[in-house]
């Protein structure tokens, strides 16, 4: 897969991919992998990733995209019944500007509780 040039192959999620740093991994096939966010805004807060080098959504396939959001949608059913949630944020954000950090697209799935508020 040939990373476009905004793409930083050292960006964290990509050596997560690479097994060069530890994830706690929920699921994984060969175009995606989703795992537990290191610094969780509500219990089952998980990230779900592309295996192709996408930065962000300006940046992917659209292909690779519908199948993030398939994935997305299995892990919030999953999360939901695993946390006993009442329902899911689904959060995704691109660029600095837009609120990213990491710059290798993800989509945050958030099992949420009724009246329980998320971490900011
Ligand atoms: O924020 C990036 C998200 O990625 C943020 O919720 C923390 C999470 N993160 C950062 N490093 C790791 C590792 N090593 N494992 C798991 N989760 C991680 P965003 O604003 O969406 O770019």
């Amino acid at each position: 897969m040939t990373a476009t040039p905004g793409y930083d192959p050292q960006n964290i999620f990509a050596r997560i991919l690479r097994g060069e740093l530890p994830a706690h991994k929920v699921y994984e096939d060969d175009k995606a992998l989703a795992f537990l966010d290191i610094m969780p805004r509500c219990p089952g807060h998980t990230l779900v990733i592309p295996k192709a080098p996408a930065r962000n959504i300006l940046d992917i396939a659209p292909e690779d995209l519908a199948y993030v959001a398939t994935i997305a949608k299995k892990v919030a059913i999953a999360g939901m019944k695993a946390f006993g949630a009442d329902g899911i944020t689904i959060q995704q954000f691109n660029e600095e500007a837009g609120g990213q950090v990491v710059f290798h697209l993800h989509v945050h799935v958030i099992p949420r509780h009724s009246g329980m508020p998320m971490k900011p």
